[in-house]
């Protein structure tokens, strides 16, 4: 059913609408039978004088002051050819607007889910290249980013397979090491289309590998567009987030080749794939794969962090630090006083050289992990799957195995801390002390001596 707005009409003689009537809004006469009749949202109707109204659709006002045979209908909705109706709704857009079923922050008239996301593709070079259609791609996620910060109505950047580097993009200063992807509010950057995909359902992110690279200088040794090993300089991290909330969402891309590994910039040496402070953003179905950092090789999250992880794996990820080989913390991920949200995630083949080959919880660090297997890591030193230090995490349903540590803990190393460990499964770790679990001045979980 399709309607036209009304605003002040007088019926004082004969019409005889239905569904498939194009009736312009004007003053109509004689006597009326209007069918088929749904009267909603005020209104309501009486009658005398000999009308006769059967089926009528009107809406947002409806019929009323039918007395002596005039009528007045105000703010109803004839069936007529819409004006406009972008969201699909059957309503008028104008009128989505004006009844604040939808927003129009940008006051052009068109509601804003129509027009809420911009869309990237770096195999895009034919089109305008202003985000407005997967023809018109941006090629760069900067550009995009940049496009999304100036405009209320976007919601959703829609990144197409291909690989995407932060120092790309007009504003971008090539080979700069400190480029970075920044979230946003209120912003989702889903990854995984082909291109051409009208609804976010449609994308095959494993098929459809999107990649954040910070090989900017393009010198990596790559597997599939992902660095294996990092040469030459690096971004220090991919991915950044400060003073963001849950809003601020990346989901279906690969992080890879980020090197936080500047020594004397504190933040440049934390966080390679994403430097995460007093932050809480959203990541979903992402893998942070062959990055490295002093601390926090695939991710940092520090100063009252707390971000969710959901569907992620971190593989393949390195903690090291040349100048002070033991000095290296977290390969898979660094965290310092924030607590991050673990949910069937895997820690697989990430490194240390010194302490948690594949989760770090440092310093009041409550993480909450649950689902998530960590397998295969290695720390030189303490907490070959995880290292808990002052901190309460809560470890549900996780399995810990093949993890090794040269010194203590190769599944967990418990440091002063008591973490809560409920049906997980230690198998195959290996430590000079606490293959499975090590507790150092701890009360918490019981030691399991290899
Ligand atoms: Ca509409
Ligand atoms: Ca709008
Ligand atoms: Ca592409
Ligand atoms: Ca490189």
């Amino acid at each position: 059913m399709l309607y036209l707005k009304t605003t002040a009409l007088s019926l004082s003689a004969a019409i005889l609408i239905c569904h498939a009537d194009t009736v312009e809004a004007q003053l109509v006469s004689g006597p009326y039978v209007i069918a088929p009749l749904d009267v909603n949202g005020g209104g309501g109707m009486s009658s005398n004088g000999g009308y006769s109204i059967t089926s009528s659709t009107v809406q947002h006002g409806g019929v009323e002051g039918m007395n002596g045979g005039t009528y007045s209908i105000r703010a109803g909705y004839w069936p007529v050819a819409l004006a406009a109706d972008c969201n699909g709704n059957g309503v008028d857009d104008a009128q989505d607007i004006s009844g604040a079923t939808s927003v129009d922050c940008n006051l052009n008239a068109v509601p804003d889910e129509c027009e809420s996301v911009i869309f990237v593709d770096d195999s895009a070079t034919n089109g305008l290249n202003n985000g407005s259609s997967w023809g018109n791609a941006f090629t760069t996620l900067q550009d995009a980013l940049t496009d999304a910060a100036s405009r209320c109505e976007v919601a959703q950047l829609w990144v197409a397979e291909g690989t995407y580097r932060p120092d790309q993009g007009g504003g971008q200063t090539p080979l700069d090491r400190t480029a970075t992807f920044q979230l946003q509010n209120g912003l989702g950057i889903y990854g995984g289309f082909a291109g051409g995909e009208t609804d976010l359902s449609q994308r095959d992110i494993s098929n459809n590998v999107t990649i954040l690279s910070g090989d900017i200088d393009s010198d990596d040794i790559l597997s599939n567009g992902i660095s294996k090993t990092i040469n030459g300089n690096n971004s220090y991290h991919v991915v950044f987030s400060r003073f963001k909330d849950p809003t601020a969402m990346l989901d279906g891309f690969s992080i890879s080749g980020g090197n936080a590994n500047d020594p004397v910039l504190l933040e440049a040496g934390n966080g390679g794939g994403l430097f995460n402070s007093d932050s809480s953003p959203t990541i979903a179905n992402c893998a942070f794969v062959g990055n490295a950092a002093i601390n926090g090789g695939g991710v940092e999250n520090e100063t009252f962090a707390t971000p969710s992880f959901n569907n992620c794996v971190f593989s393949g990820n390195s903690a090291s630090n040349s100048g002070n080989p033991t000095a290296a913390n977290g390969g898979g991920m660094w965290n310092s006083n924030a607590t991050p949200t673990l949910t069937d995630c895997i820690f697989t083949g990430n490194s240390s050289g010194g302490t948690a080959g594949g989760l770090g919880a440092d310093a009041g660090t409550d993480a909450i992990v649950t689902r998530c297997i960590f397998t295969g890591n290695t720390a030189n030193g303490n907490g070959g799957g995880m290292w808990i230090n002052v901190s309460s995490p809560t470890i549900t349903d996780c399995t810990f195995s093949a993890n090794s540590a040269t010194n203590g803990g190769g599944g967990i190393y418990n440091l002063e801390s008591t973490p809560i460990v409920t049906n997980s499964a230690f198998t195959g770790n290996s430590a000079d002390l606490g293959g499975g679990i090590a507790n150092d001045n701890s009360g918490g979980i019981p030691a399991a001596r290899a």
